[in-house]
């Protein structure tokens, strides 16, 4: 399987992020791509390659030009007003306030685009999610050009991030602009299966109105977990688009024969769906050793969770998603797409 990866990804690198009411270290971190390359090369999983240049016009397909020109400036604006720090937010909207007036001051507008205080915003950023976007719509492309799958191994991860939102670690939704890219290149139909910890509350809301990307979502259930506002099973998607939504939400613990079973509905429902393609959201973070999160995978299991991906038998894109337990990422990671190949191979 061809990874495209590029070393942009290192631009990224915050500081410090708010949890547990401490200023910690980002868990989102350059060593994550860093060990998951390494992984990838001396397991054998194939060509390392760079990613094509899109420049900015695909990005506003999914995208908000306000939200993205935003993204674009906000370091520069933020140095200028408070020095060589992370930009975070500390200030958003509650119900009946209002947002008919973008503010004009940079720490109004880190409020009014994000939603939470995890995702600084850094001299680098721009640099970063750019990369990562062009890597993203490259492995949808190689997979259009013929290729069985394709594997972007990018960060900063993109599925908390809305038309015009970040968060969760995430600016720019990596998935929904490989699946974007994949309907204008003229599949009718493409379905994102998202195995991140937590839910895809980026992708959902990107996709939640429209009836030719399928979303379907496994997550930690959230009444008890991160992002707390999306993710319940009675969120279907609206108007057109109603139906073509599917949340799976677990309890705290699920290991992997649950996670199976929930994973035969997201797959009869892919299958009903007969997409061209599929756009897999990646997170290793339910591994049992990840620091933040609260399922229990082992790594063997995620050789399962390849193997069950294959099962689909359609064209993938794999996406990297989140995954904090360093040491242990680049084996989980691989794993599942090693697993998506011996089966896709029979
Ligand atoms: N106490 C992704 O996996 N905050 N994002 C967790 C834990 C946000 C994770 C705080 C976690 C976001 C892509
Ligand atoms: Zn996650």
């Amino acid at each position: 399987m061809i990874t495209v990866y590029s070393d942009a990804h290192h631009a990224q690198e915050g500081r410090a992020e708010l949890n547990d009411g401490q200023l910690v270290p980002c868990y989102e971190k350059p060593a994550r791509a860093r060990i998951v390359l390494d992984r990838v090369r001396s397991a054998g999983l194939g060509p390392v390659i760079a990613p094509d240049p899109y420049g900015v016009e695909p990005i506003l397909e999914v995208h908000d030009k306000g939200y993205v020109d935003f993204l674009a400036a906000a370091w520069d604006e933020w140095v200028a007003e408070h020095g060589d720090r992370d930009a975070l937010p500390l200030n958003w909207l509650a119900p009946n306030m209002h947002r008919r007036h973008v503010p004009a001051s940079i720490d109004g507008r880190l409020g009014y685009y994000s939603f939470d205080a995890g995702t600084p915003i850094t001299a680098g950023t721009w640099t970063a999610v750019r990369a990562a976007a062009d890597c993203a719509m490259t492995a949808a492309d190689r997979v259009l050009d013929g290729e069985p799958a394709a594997y972007a191994l990018v960060r900063p991860p993109g599925h908390h991030a809305g038309r015009a939102f970040y968060g969760g670690y995430c600016f720019l939704n990596n998935a929904a602009l490989a699946a974007q890219r994949m309907r204008d290149r003229g599949c009718a139909r493409i379905a994102v299966l998202d195995v991140d910890y937590h839910h895809g509350n980026g992708t959902q809301e990107i996709f939640w109105r429209r009836s030719d990307v399928l979303f379907v979502c496994l997550h930690a259930d959230p009444r008890q977990e991160f992002p707390y506002f999306s993710g319940h099973a009675d969120e279907e998607g609206e108007g057109i688009g109603q139906g073509f939504t599917l949340n799976l939400p677990l309890p705290w613990g699920t290991g992997w024969e649950e996670y199976a079973a929930a994973f035969r509905v997201a797959a009869a429902r892919i299958a009903a769906f007969a997409p061209d393609a599929l756009v897999v959201s990646l997170g290793a973070d339910t591994f049992i050793g990840d620091p933040i999160s609260r399922f229990r995978f082992q790594s063997d299991d995620f050789l399962r969770l390849g193997a069950a991906v294959a099962g689909l038998s359609l064209p993938t894109v794999f996406v990297q998603e989140g995954g904090y337990a360093v040491e242990a990422l680049g084996v989980n990671v691989v794993n599942v797409l090693a697993g998506f190949e011996s089966a896709a191979r029979g």
